[in-house]
């Protein structure tokens, strides 16, 4: 019945309905105090108006009863929405150990997505139904939004850092996605549409078209174009690994764990972080390498660490 309706779009996401049943709610508080509010207005202006031009009203000190009344109503319904609120947002933005990992780059103005096992693809985004896909999301130029209104997900894409989203598909289909951050004149022509696919038709997806190297691969060679072997194949930079997910000890003492973002700023900003026992003599590799290539990067990265390798 509201199917089409554009106040609520479709329901195609595991959390959407835990939203919108949020969104009911505060848009029911609301609507009952403003309706309440202003017919109260209208009736005392009607019921106390002035009927002679010397009535005195009588004077009023004040009414405890009340007074606790509209201080405890709002705090308690504040405190509903906070907690609701809240917990769905902590839910909703933790992905389960579980999920596909799919990248997303934004620019100017287009969005460009890739999956691990090698496929590419431009303003399109193919996933299968009933599986968590988790999205790790950078832009290669301003601030852009990544939208699904049929998921009920929407988060920042910002350069120079990666932010993530989740979600489940519940039924097959294609859902526009947009971008909802105004970032240049052909902002509006950032969309695209999400497809989701029964796993079998996603498998066949993956697997047809043009053979790509996955990920990992492009990685690997990116490891040798850019000469990182020369340092991290001969002993004069720290090995990878077992490196990914794992705790790495700084000079300074302190230590990180190596993930997207530590590698990403290794990369860009080496002298951020000195890793114990290493001499800080690894050059930047800003502007000469992409955001699409520090993720393959960290894909061949990630491929060298074992589950037993797990410190
Ligand atoms: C001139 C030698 C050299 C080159 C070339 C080099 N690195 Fe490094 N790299 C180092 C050294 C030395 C360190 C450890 C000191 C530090 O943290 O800066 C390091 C640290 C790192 C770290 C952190 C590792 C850890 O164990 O925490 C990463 C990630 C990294 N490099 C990636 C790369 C990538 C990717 C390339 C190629 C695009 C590259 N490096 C090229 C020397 C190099
Ligand atoms: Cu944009």
């Amino acid at each position: 019945m509201w199917h089409g309706f554009p106040l609520r779009p479709d329901q195609i996401s595991t959390i959407a309905q835990g939203v919108d049943h949020l969104y009911y709610f505060l848009t029911a508080v609301d609507l009952f105090f403003t309706a309440g509010i202003f017919l109260t207005i209208f009736y005392f202006a009607i019921r106390y108006r002035r009927r002679s031009e010397d009535e005195q009203p009588p004077r009023i000190e004040g009414n405890l009863a009340l007074e606790i009344t509209w201080s405890v109503v709002p705090a308690l319904l504040c405190g509903v929405m906070f907690v609701w609120g809240s917990s769905l947002y902590i839910r909703n933005s933790r992905p389960p150990e579980a999920a596909t990992e799919i990248f997303v780059i934004g620019k100017q103005w287009m969005w460009h997505l890739q999956h691990p096992e090698g496929p590419r693809e431009i303003n399109e985004l193919h996933v299968p139904v009933g599986r968590p896909i988790k999205l790790t999301m950078t832009s290669e130029d301003v601030i852009h939004d990544f939208f699904v209104p049929a998921f009920r997900v929407k988060k920042d894409v910002v350069p120079g850092r990666y932010s993530t989203i989740w979600f489940q598909a519940t039924k097959t289909g294609r859902y526009r996605f947009f971008c909802a951050q105004y970032c240049g004149t052909f902002h509006s022509h950032m969309t695209g549409w999400v497809e989701v696919m029964t796993p079998e038709e996603y498998e066949h997806w993956l697997s047809g078209g043009v053979k790509t190297e996955s990920m990992a691969a492009a990685g690997a060679a990116l490891y040798q174009q850019f000469g990182c072997v020369t340092c991290h194949g001969t002993g004069k930079g720290p090995p990878f690994t077992n490196l990914y997910g794992n705790p790495v000890k700084l000079d300074n003492g302190q230590t990180v764990v190596a993930d997207d973002a530590y590698l990403r700023e290794s990369i860009l900003d080496p002298s951020a972080k000195i890793v114990a026992g290493y001499s800080p003599i690894m050059p930047t590799f800003r502007g000469q390498i992409s955001e699409e290539q520090i993720l393959q990067i960290i894909a061949y990265i990630k491929s060298l660490s074992t589950a037993e390798g797990k410190k």
